[in-house]
């Protein structure tokens, strides 16, 4: 059987790093996929939590590349055979993206753009190229406590720079379907928790902090809902969709699962056996959206997937997670030189 070669970009971030440790190695993918995976390496992205995995499957392949050099991208993946693209790479830190929103629109939108144009370039010469865009619940906006889950039709409605650079990169991506008829789908997901996440991410922040008897920074009140996904869970959707989506379409992913945010905190904190006192509410984020939530009944209808986790088992495994991984998180925050100035 003559394989054929899939391209990950941002897979050594924390989405990407799970997709290629748990999809791209699995028996009946690698029977059929090759996979080449990019990565700028930003601060967010480490090859260390890939390095196993790639040195031992003879199915994948890295290479450091930036997306915003258009450039060196169109030279190196011109050259290289592949049938489709699987779009993780991205600046995806809201907070970040308050204080600096420049960046965002260089990777999520311009990036998004070179990729589209080499895309349409293996398109010409292969009619069964397929594009693959990882986008996110936020380009919806914001739900008051009682509206209905955001569904495929909701009118995009982004607050953050960080939601207005998916969404532009996804108007893109259907203006390269509409103009040019390049085959595309778009996967948008609600947040994601698990392993490998960057600890400046609500979830493995207070995992840390809690750890080391610091200060757990919540905003506002805490009363900002968002709608948590087991990062597996997403990753198994994501294949579903590349392999049997319907071309031109977009998918809702979420994890039925709405947690306050202070009770969120307050589980961490219980699982980890240490007091409430940690809690610090500190000022909140700019333009704070209240609450997201994802229906995915075309998912579930048209391709037969549904969540698995429950969030009290996946917590108590991420959780787990991090503390037989201590190493891990202590060499991100030092290649970062993160400091959480909130502290
Ligand atoms: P992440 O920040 O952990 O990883 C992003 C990766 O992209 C990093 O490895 C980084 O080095 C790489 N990257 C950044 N700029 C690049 C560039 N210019 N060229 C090449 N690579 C570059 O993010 P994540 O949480 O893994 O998110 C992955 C994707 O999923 C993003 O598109 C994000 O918008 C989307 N998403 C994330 C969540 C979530 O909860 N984390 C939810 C829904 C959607
Ligand atoms: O220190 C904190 N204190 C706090 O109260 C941090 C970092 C966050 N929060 C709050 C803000 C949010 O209401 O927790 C919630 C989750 O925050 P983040 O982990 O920053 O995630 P969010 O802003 O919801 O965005 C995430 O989900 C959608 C991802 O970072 C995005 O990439 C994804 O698209």
């Amino acid at each position: 059987m003559i394989k054929k070669t899939i391209l990950i970009t941002g897979g050594a971030g924390f989405i990407g790093s799970n997709f290629v440790r748990n999809i791209c190695v699995r028996t009946d993918v690698k029977k059929e996929f090759d996979f080449f995976i990019i990565d700028s390496l930003t601060y967010a992205g480490n090859y260390f939590s890939i390095e196993d995995v790639v040195n031992k499957n003879k199915n994948l392949s890295f290479e450091q590349i930036d997306l915003r050099h258009s450039e060196r991208v169109m030279s190196f993946l011109k050259s290289l055979n592949f049938c489709g693209v699987i779009h993780f790479a991205a600046e995806s830190h809201v907070d970040r993206s308050i204080s600096g929103p420049d960046i965002f629109v260089e990777t999520n939108v311009l990036g998004t753009i070179n990729l589209l144009k080499v895309s349409l370039e293996k398109f010409k010469t292969n009619p069964q190229f397929l594009y693959l865009q990882i986008s996110t619940d936020e380009v919806y906006g914001s739900l008051g406590a009682n509206d209905p889950a955001f569904t495929e039709r909701h009118v995009l409605k982004p607050n953050s720079p960080y939601s207005s650079s998916k969404a532009s990169a996804d108007l893109f991506v259907r203006s390269y379907y509409k103009t040019y008829g390049l085959p595309v789908l778009i996967t948008r997901c609600s947040n994601n928790y698990g392993p490998y996440q960057h600890p400046e991410k609500l979830i493995p922040l207070m995992i840390e902090n809690a750890k080391s008897d610091k200060k757990l920074p919540v905003y506002g009140k805490g009363e900002n809902v968002r709608d948590w996904i087991y990062v597996d869970d997403h990753n198994d959707a994501v294949w579903e969709v590349f392999t049997k989506g319907k071309i031109g379409e977009v998918y809702n992913i979420g994890g039925e699962s709405e947690q306050v945010n202070l009770d969120v905190v307050k589980m961490i904190i219980k699982k980890l056996g240490k007091n409430e006192s940690l809690i610090n509410y500190v000022t909140d984020r700019l333009g704070h959206d209240l609450r997201y939530a994802m229906d995915i009944t075309k998912i579930k209808k048209e391709l037969g997937w549904r969540p698995k986790k429950t969030f009290e088992a996946g917590l108590d495994q991420t959780i787990d997670w991090y503390i037989k991984n201590s190493m891990w998180s202590k060499k991100v925050l030092e290649r970062a030189n993160y400091t959480n100035s909130t502290n």
